[in-house]
C-alpha cells in the first residue's frame, strides 16, 4: 500500500498504551495503518517524529465562537487558527437560542453559516435552548439530531436571560433521553448569586475580585448536585460543564460510582489560576473574570488535577470565550463612569490555544499520565459527543495529530501573547515557562501547524463540519429512583 505520509520514531500515546517503534500510515487524509517500517515511495511525505508523543488532534467540546450572548472577540477565522497552532483540531461551538426564539432551526442555520468556509479546523455544533417550547423539545430536537448531527444541548441554571427552572430542565431531559443526546448544564444556584451581588452593589464592593465573591463553591456544589440529581430521576445522562470546586467534584465522583451517567469537564484556568488574580492594579483583575469565577487556594487547583487523575473528569475544554481586554466599541467594558463593575465585565477567558500546552504539562510535572492527558483532551470529548472519526490514533479514523518535542528539544520560553494566534490582546497565562508545545499539528494527514517550520499553515476553509452521532459513553440504565418511569 502507498501512503500520503508516514510518521516515523514517534511514542503513539492512546489512552491506554503507548507504542513505540511502529510508524503511522496515513492514506487519504485517515489512519491507514500502524506498524513497523512502513514503506515509503518518492511521493510520500515523511515526518520523523525524533522520540517525541505522537497524540490524537485535540478535540475542544466547549468553546464560544461568534456567539451572541457570549464574548467572541475571536472570529471563526482567527478562533479555529488559534486551535490549529495548539494542537486542537476538532472544536464543537455553540448556537445559542435567545428567549424570544420560538424556532432554533433557524438558528442552528445562521450558526452554521458562520463557520462554513471561515474555520480552518474541523468544527461541530452543540445547542444552547433557554426557552423550551413542546415544537422545539417534541419536534426540532429530533430533526437536529438526525439532519444536522447535533446531538447535545447546553442548559443553564443561572443567568436571568438563559437559566431554566428545574421543571424545564426534566422536560428537555425526557426528549434528550429519548434521542440519545448529551445534556450539559452550567450548575451555580442562580438565586444564591443574585441576593450576594445585589447585596455587594449595596455595599459598594464592585471591583473585579468581588466576582468570584459573589459565586462561592456552595452555589456551584449545590446546583451540581441538584443537576445530578434531576438526572437521575430521569435516567438521561448529563455532562457537568466547567467544573471547578472539590464538592462539586465529589458529587459527581459519587455519582460515578453509583454508576449513575454523570460526565465532568474541567479547564485550564480551575488548575492554574486562583481568584488573587482578579485583585490585580489597573483592573487588571477583568482578564480573569469567568464563571465559575477563579477558586481560592492552591488546594483548589489540585483537587481539579487529582479528578483528572481519578477519573472522575470526563472532558477537558478551554471554555474559550474571549474579549479583549482594552477598548471595544470605543469603550472598556467593566467600567461604569470609569469604575470598575464586575456585573458588566464580560465573563471569559481565551484558552483554545494554551489549552493542550498546559494539560501536557501536568503530564511532565507528573500530575496526570499521558494516558490521562489523551482521554480527556481528545478520546472522551470524541466519545461523548459521537465525533466517531476523531480523538484516537486507530486505523480508519481521520489522521488528526500533533506532534509534540522530544523532552529536552525545545528551548524553553516565557509565554507572551505576541506568541498567539487568536484576536486577543492578552492571555491569562502570559509569563509562564513552557518546555514543550506541540511541534506539528496535522488535520486529517495535512501538516497545518510547525512550529520550526512554516508556522501556521492551513487553508481558511481547511476545516469541515462534523455531523455528530450519539455518545459512546454510558447513557441510560433503565435504573430509576422508584416505580415512577419517565415519559417514553
Ligand atoms: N459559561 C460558559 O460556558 N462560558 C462563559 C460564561 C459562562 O457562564
Ligand atoms: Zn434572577
Ligand atoms: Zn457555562
Ligand atoms: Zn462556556
Amino acid at each position: 500500500m502507498d501512503f500520503d505520509l508516514v510518521i516515523k520514531n514517534g511514542l503513539i500515546a492512546t489512552a491506554s498504551d503507548v507504542i513505540s517503534g511502529q510508524d503511522i500510515g496515513v492514506r487519504d487524509g485517515k489512519i491507514a495503518c500502524i506498524g513497523f517500517g512502513l514503506p515509503t515511495t518518492s511521493s510520500t511525505q515523511i515526518i520523523d517524529a525524533e522520540g517525541g508523543f505522537i497524540t490524537p488532534g485535540g478535540v475542544d467540546s466547549h468553546v464560544h465562537l461568534e456567539q451572541w450572548n457570549t464574548p467572541t472577540g475571536d472570529t471563526w477565522i482567527t478562533g479555529s487558527r488559534s486551535a490549529l497552532c495548539g494542537g486542537t483540531t476538532t472544536v464543537i461551538a455553540f448556537a445559542s437560542q435567545n428567549k424570544h426564539h420560538e424556532s432554533v432551526l433557524p438558528i442552528v442555520d445562521d450558526y452554521a453559516a458562520l463557520a462554513k468556509g471561515r474555520s480552518s479546523c474541523d468544527y461541530a455544533l452543540h445547542l444552547i435552548m433557554t426557552n423550551p417550547t413542546p415544537k422545539i423539545v417534541n419536534e426540532e430536537l429530533p430533526f437536529l439530531v438526525k439532519e444536522h448531527g447535533i446531538t447535545s444541548v447546553k442548559l443553564y441554571m443561572t443567568y436571568d436571560p438563559m437559566k431554566l427552572r428545574d421543571r424545564e430542565i426534566l422536560d428537555i431531559m425526557v426528549a434528550t433521553r429519548r434521542l440519545g443526546m448529551t445534556t450539559m448544564i452550567h450548575a451555580e444556584n442562580h438565586d444564591m448569586i443574585e441576593l450576594i451581588i445585589e447585596t455587594l452593589e449595596a455595599r459598594g464592593q464592585t471591583d473585579p475580585y468581588y466576582h468570584a465573591v459573589s459565586r462561592p463553591q456552595l452555589a456551584e456544589a449545590e446546583a451540581t448536585y441538584r443537576a445530578i440529581a434531576l438526572s437521575e430521576m430521569m435516567d438521561t445522562p448529563i455532562l457537568l460543564v466547567h467544573v471547578s470546586s472539590e464538592t462539586a467534584a465529589k458529587h459527581i465522583r459519587d455519582a460515578q460510582t453509583r454508576l449513575l451517567p454523570i460526565y465532568g469537564e474541567t479547564c485550564p484556568q480551575y488548575l492554574y489560576l486562583l481568584s488573587e488574580r482578579l485583585k490585580g492594579e489597573n483592573f487588571e483583575g477583568a482578564k480573569c473574570v469567568c464563571s465559575p469565577p477563579l477558586r481560592e487556594k492552591p488546594a483548589d487547583l489540585d483537587s481539579m488535577w487529582t479528578s483528572i487523575a481519578n477519573g472522575t473528569f470526563t472532558t477537558f475544554s478551554s471554555d474559550h470565550a474571549a474579549s479583549k481586554f482594552g477598548v471595544e466599541g470605543g469603550k472598556r467594558l467593566g467600567l461604569i463612569n470609569g469604575r470598575p463593575y464586575f456585573k458588566k465585565i464580560p465573563n471569559g477567558l481565551p484558552g483554545l490555544e494554551t489549552r493542550l500546552p498546559l494539560l501536557y504539562k501536568g503530564v511532565q510535572e507528573g500530575r496526570i499520565t499521558i494516558h490521562d492527558y489523551v482521554r480527556v483532551s481528545a478520546s472522551n470529548p470524541a466519545k461523548l459527543y459521537g465525533l466517531h472519526t476523531k480523538g484516537a490514533i486507530q486505523p480508519g479514523l481521520d489522521a488528526d495529530f500533533i506532534i509534540w518535542y522530544p523532552e529536552g528539544k525545545m528551548e524553553p520560553f516565557e509565554l507572551t501573547n505576541a506568541m498567539l494566534h487568536h484576536d486577543i490582546d492578552y492571555s491569562p497565562f502570559e509569563g509562564m515557562t513552557f518546555t514543550n508545545w506541540p511541534r506539528y499539528t496535522i488535520l486529517r494527514g495535512q501538516t497545518v501547524w510547525s512550529r520550526d517550520g512554516e508556522g501556521f499553515m492551513a487553508k481558511q476553509d481547511q476545516g469541515r463540519y462534523v455531523k455528530r452521532g450519539t455518545s459512546a459513553l454510558g447513557g441510560p440504565r433503565n435504573v430509576f429512583v422508584n416505580e415512577w418511569r419517565p415519559p417514553v
